[in-house]
């Protein structure tokens, strides 16, 4: 394994800056007192909670008028994701599994980044119902949560204000991502994955091939020899609005709940996944669980549908199997 402990560092990044819906900065206590620390626990991990990056403090350092239009909040950002970089790659030093919970999922340029810098070879999956790799220039929202896979391809250029840590050896190869369970990209956006070495699979593939093949082939392509060490980035919108409506960007026709517990599954049962980022949930927009509804788990405590699923996914990630 490429873990020297079985620790779990839990990181809170709470930043919202990066998209224009308030709640999202809730997702790392609705995950907490949701019982992700006894979730670890009985799968055998210790949990390390290192707590809150404080982003809104970071943020706050920058005042006055941003140098670009594109992203929205770039300075701010930037200072936030810098902090959001220290940690976890402080934390994947001592060998630790780094979960991250956002938060919206701009943490992810800082999160990638930081692994890349612990592991040379790391590839990473990508789960969303969007690409996440626009450009300033091609973005329509300007919404850094838009951008942070093409920011860590090293697409965005010039270099952004505020993002002054994120150096180019750090950066991700296009060849060492696959993105799963696209149903919303901008056309721009279209084009330059269309023409870049990502290995995607939009919910067509998975229709056509099942979730279980499109693992299969996304690692074939991004760790053929199976000796690279794996980051999920899990961007919750990615599942379906019936099993995951407190996100703030829900689309239509998403990964089931059993797809999306076979991916985080099947990750954990390579024996190389290092990492986890859980992403965009929002418990301000979040609905109640029916109440006959049961879980599969008595330690998961979460009161709200997606708050439930963020912690029942990352059980799957860190081990859980039915038997
Ligand atoms: N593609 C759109 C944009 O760039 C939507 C991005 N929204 C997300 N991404 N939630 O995961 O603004
Ligand atoms: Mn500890
Ligand atoms: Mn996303
Ligand atoms: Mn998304």
């Amino acid at each position: 394994s490429f873990l020297k402990t079985k620790e779990v560092s839990f990181i809170g990044a709470p930043l919202a800056a990066g998209q224009h819906q308030a709640g999202v900065e809730k997702g790392p206590q609705s995950v907490r007192e949701g019982g992700m620390e006894a979730v670890a626990h009985s799968l055998g991990w210790k949990f390390h909670d290192v707590g809150d990056v404080d982003c809104e403090g970071a943020a706050a350092q920058f005042t006055g008028i941003s140098a670009v239009d594109k992203p929205k909040n770039c300075e701010k950002i930037g200072l936030a994701n810098g902090l959001i970089h220290e940690a976890v790659k402080a934390e994947a030093q001592k060998g630790n599994f780094v979960l991250t919970v956002g938060g919206d999922h701009s943490i992810a340029s800082a999160t990638v980044s930081a692994m890349r810098s612990v592991h040379e070879d790391l590839c990473v999956i990508w789960i969303d119902a969007h690409g996440d790799s626009n450009t300033p220039a091609s973005s329509h929202s300007g919404n850094y949560h838009g951008m942070p896979a093409a920011h860590v391809m090293n697409w965005i250029q010039p270099p952004l204000p505020g993002f002054e840590w994120l150096k180019t050896e750090n950066m991700l190869k296009e060849n060492h991502l696959a993105i799963i369970g696209l149903r919303d990209v901008d056309e721009v956006e279209r084009e330059l994955l269309r023409d870049s070495g990502v290995a995607v699979y939009t919910m067509h593939e998975v229709d056509k091939w099942g979730i279980g093949q499109v693992i299969d082939m996304a690692l074939h392509r991004i760790n053929p020899n199976s000796d690279r060490p794996i980051h999920l980035s899990f961007d919750v919108d990615g599942c379906d609005p019936s099993i995951a409506p407190g996100t703030g960007t829900c689309s239509r026709g998403g990964l089931t709940f059993r797809e999306s517990h076979f991916i985080c599954e099947r990750l954990s049962m390579t024996n190389n996944l290092v990492s986890m980022d859980l992403v965009e949930v929002n418990p301000d927009l979040d609905e109640p669980i029916p109440g006959r509804m049961h879980g599969d788990c008595h330690l998961v405590t979460a009161k709200s549908m997606t708050s439930r699923l963020a912690v029942e996914l990352i059980g799957s990630a860190l081990g859980r199997t039915v038997i």
